[in-house]
């Protein structure tokens, strides 16, 4: 059993496959704190999880002037400068379970919660490619920087992926070789020991335990970049489909979703209010600048309060425009209207570039269930 050296998992994890592991927390949990704890930040592993030796561990960097650099792990923490970014990982498949309900789509079925938050500490991939010979004439031939990982399947194919080179090199791109998640080694099952920290990306470019960067003129050549993580039109079927028409997903579109109440529960009447929390993100560094929440499906609307840390610690200084990487936690509580019997709960966010989610998932709706990213509803009772 080639899974037979992933590492254990917190119980409170739902779990979507387990060979090899994707889960995800409970949503009601993933809102208590600001950053998540890693041992309940969403896992999605395509591949078994890969045993690395922090001392024979090697870093190859390809494709630069200066010729191949290869690191240890040492090298990569002392040769560079330590740098901190606090930035919000999602899945492409976040929210695929309400795709599904429209119409059925491939992949696993994630609820709301693909979507977590973390403080990461490495290298600055800036950084590394400068010491390995990076400079202006680079840009003229190469486009991408292209990430393999360890972790193989049973042919030996690694995993792989690439993102912009002019988003690697910027210095306000924040890419970081993450050696450190929350303050800690990373865990096993989030890159042990260095992975790609892209924010405002993509998870599926944030390769995990990586073994190799090549600056290249093309994207990876992966299945995962190629015909994988891509969106495509509602008319678009497996029949028709044509990955090389459509670009790979790089930044994500705005995203919101209600976490506590949970669908189908029941809020007593004599509580007189309810309490909505949820978070809300965009891509790209796109900060989120409102949610709004409606208890009456959309007709009514609420604008609903932002926090950016926990509720006893100091907010974070708000960040440079262009580089809001984390999530915004939202919270609301209004009075229950007096005629309904049933709340349907909706949340809708948006961002600095006025970018906001569309109201239903059919538009939206594509082939991989990819993208899924419409007004977020629950339905809840009151209990008379
Ligand atoms: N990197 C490697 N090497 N192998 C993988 O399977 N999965 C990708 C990405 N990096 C993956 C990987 C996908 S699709 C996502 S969403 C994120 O890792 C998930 O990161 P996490 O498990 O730390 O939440
Ligand atoms: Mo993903």
């Amino acid at each position: 059993d080639p899974y037979s050296s992933d590492p254990e998992r917190h119980p409170a994890l739902r779990i979507n496959s387990l060979k090899p592991f994707n889960a995800e927390p409970p949503p009601e949990i993933l809102t208590d704190s600001y950053i998540t704890p890693s041992a309940i930040f969403f896992k999605r592993n395509h591949l078994p999880v890969p045993q690395v030796d922090p001392d024979s561990y090697r870093l190859h960097v390809e494709g630069l002037p200066g010729g191949a650099l290869t690191l240890s792990l040492k090298e990569l923490k002392t040769r560079f400068p330590k740098h901190t970014v606090t930035a919000t990982l999602q899945c492409a498949g976040n929210r695929r379970s309400e795709m599904n309900k429209v119409k059925q789509v491939k992949g696993l079925n994630w609820g709301i919660a693909a979507i977590s938050n973390a403080t990461w500490s490495g290298a600055r991939l800036r950084d590394v490619l400068l010491a390995a010979g990076y400079g202006p004439d680079v840009a003229k031939r190469a486009c991408h920087v292209q990430f393999e990982g360890l972790d193989k399947d049973v042919t030996g194919t690694t995993y792989g992926a690439s993102i912009p080179l002019n988003k690697a090199v910027s210095e306000e791109g924040d890419v970081l070789l993450a050696y450190e998640m929350n303050g800690e080694d990373l865990p096993a099952d989030h890159g042990y020991p260095v992975r790609v920290v892209v924010p405002g990306t993509v998870g599926a470019r944030n390769v995990k335990w990586l073994g190799k960067i090549i600056v290249s003129a093309e994207e990876s050549s992966s299945h995962w970049q190629q015909n994988d993580y891509k969106g495509f039109s509602p008319a678009t079927d497996w029949d028709t489909v044509d990955f090389k028409s459509a670009p790979a997903i790089q930044e994500l579109p705005i995203q919101s979703a209600i976490t506590v109440p949970a669908d189908g529960t029941a809020v007593d009447r004599s509580s007189e209010e309810v309490t909505v929390k949820g978070y809300a993100w965009s891509g790209g560094g796109r900060e989120v600048v409102r949610v709004d929440v409606s208890l009456d499906g959309g007709k009514t609307w609420q604008v609903a309060q932002l926090r950016s840390s926990d509720k006893d610690q100091a907010p974070e200084a708000s960040p440079p425009p262009g580089r809001a990487w984390a999530w915004k936690l939202w919270e609301i509580t209004a009075p229950l209207p007096a005629e309904a019997q049933e709340l349907e709960i909706v949340c809708k966010a948006v961002d600095n570039s006025y970018n906001m989610q569309p109201d239903t998932v059919a538009p939206i709706w594509n082939l991989r269930g990819v993208l899924s990213n419409a007004w977020h509803r629950v339905k809840v009772k009151i209990r008379e």
